[in-house]
């Protein structure tokens, strides 16, 4: 199903019946992948790019993405493309609706994705099924989304000559040890663990061999985990943050020593930005803000911040698989282009998380029992 909204009325039409102008001149290059971080030469994503189309716009990151874009890039022209599947929320839009062209639709439809290619600059690639355990319950989601939606996405693009900005995670390099003092940085060998992570890391291959085998114009970002506003309740941080406003504890798999590097998504966002308006065509970068904590001390943070006691959860099931560690080494994001994380003090984001969520019940209450009950299913 399409839906129209907001400006760019004719535009949308336009694309939607496949009668916008297309450049269809497929772009060449002989360069391939020299280093594990590079996987062409090139010039800048942007140069003169004002079109965005942002895949999984109504999902956590990317809606994020585009409140900040009006904000930092209002003469920037966007289209949001998302199927509304559990995890997309047009309430993570209000405010910035009005200002943007709005596709209800999947990635994996080759028609309206070639249509809707054909008409931007440039595609910020968000979309994608990114729940781990879901993907333990029911994988093909995930390769359906992950590896074809992605597909579809650099087919459009080889046939248009647009750019890319691929969103992927740190999942795909695996884990590390728990005291093991290496972090993941553009050469760490891929090895991903969950149908999740393994289906990341293939769509990030596919973009790799479509930069070497057609020359197109690519960038590639593996971050480490998020936290902030808009984020499903489904996910660590807002799952306990909710589970305390609704007056139960907070539930921690297995023993909670596992480490996750957390960053803020502006910061993820920000660094995203950075990559599309200066990063190098061909290029891999890295997004961490140095944030490792262990999941222990985040749930002890969370019930400290919201005047409870720190020993007030619960243990339950682990997650089969459970990666130990993640750990982003962001130098070369920093050197090349000069970003630095804003939100340096963990427990200063997620205090403004906490308080996000307070102020928010209408947002994320229609979402809490059904993925409740999905937990309570799997003993978590
Ligand atoms: P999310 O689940 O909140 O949002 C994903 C969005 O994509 C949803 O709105 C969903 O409806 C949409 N979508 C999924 N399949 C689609 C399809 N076939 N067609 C159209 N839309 C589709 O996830 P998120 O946390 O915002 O993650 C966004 C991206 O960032 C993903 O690619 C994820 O792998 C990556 N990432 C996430 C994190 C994190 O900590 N959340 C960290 C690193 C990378
Ligand atoms: O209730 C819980 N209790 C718990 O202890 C939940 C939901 C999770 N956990 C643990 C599992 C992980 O060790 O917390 C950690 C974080 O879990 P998730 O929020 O599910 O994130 P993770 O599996 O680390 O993956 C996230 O970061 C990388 C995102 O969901 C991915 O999309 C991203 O690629």
């Amino acid at each position: 199903m399409v839906e129209a909204q907001g400006a760019n009325e004719k535009r949308k039409r336009d694309v939607l019946s496949g009668t916008s102008s297309a450049d269809r001149i497929s772009q060449r290059s002989d360069s391939g992948i020299s280093e594990g971080s590079v996987l062409s030469t090139g010039q800048n994503q942007v140069g003169a790019v004002r079109k965005l189309l942002v895949t999984g716009g109504a999902g956590f990151i990317g809606s994020n993405f585009v409140h900040m874009l009006r904000h930092d890039r209002p003469d920037w022209q966007i289209t949001v493309i998302d199927k509304m599947g559990y995890a997309g929320n047009k309430a993570s839009l209000d405010g910035v609706m009005k200002d943007i062209s709005f596709v209800e639709g999947d990635i994996c439809n080759e028609e309206l994705i070639d249509g809707l290619v054909a008409d931007c600059d440039l595609v910020v690639h968000f979309a994608a099924e990114s729940h781990n355990d879901n993907s333990l319950n029911n994988p093909w989601p995930f390769v359906e989304s992950n590896l074809l939606g992605t597909y579809r996405i650099l087919e459009a693009v080889r046939k248009h000559s647009k750019k890319l900005h691929h969103i992927s995670t740190d999942e795909v390099y695996g884990d590390l040890e728990l005291n093991d003092p290496a972090k993941f940085n553009e050469s760490t060998r891929y090895n991903p663990s969950s149908p999740y992570s393994s289906t990341k890391a293939g769509s990030d291959m596919l973009v790799h061999a479509w930069v070497r085998s057609f020359g197109i114009h690519a960038t590639i970002s593996n971050c480490s985990n998020n936290y902030g506003p808009r984020q499903h309740v489904e996910k660590f941080i807002p799952r306990q943050i909710t589970e305390v406003l609704e007056g139960r504890k907070p539930k921690l798999y297995g023993t909670g020593e596992q480490v996750r590097d957390w960053i803020h998504v502006d910061d993820h966002n920000s660094a995203v930005l950075a990559i599309i308006e200066n990063g190098q065509s061909g290029n891999v970068y890295l997004i961490g803000a140095d944030g490792e904590k262990d999941n222990k001390s985040v749930v002890e943070l969370i019930l400290k911040g919201m005047g409870k006691e720190a020993s007030d959860y619960d243990h339950v099931n682990d997650r089969p698989g459970h990666d130990m560690r993640y750990a982003i080494d962001s130098t070369k994001l920093q050197n090349e282009l000069g970003w630095q994380p804003k939100y340096t003090n963990f427990a200063d984001g997620l205090k403004a998380t906490v308080e996000w969520y307070k102020e928010n019940e209408s947002w994320w209450k229609p979402l809490k029992a059904e993925t409740e009950a999905k937990y309570k299913k799997a003993g978590q």
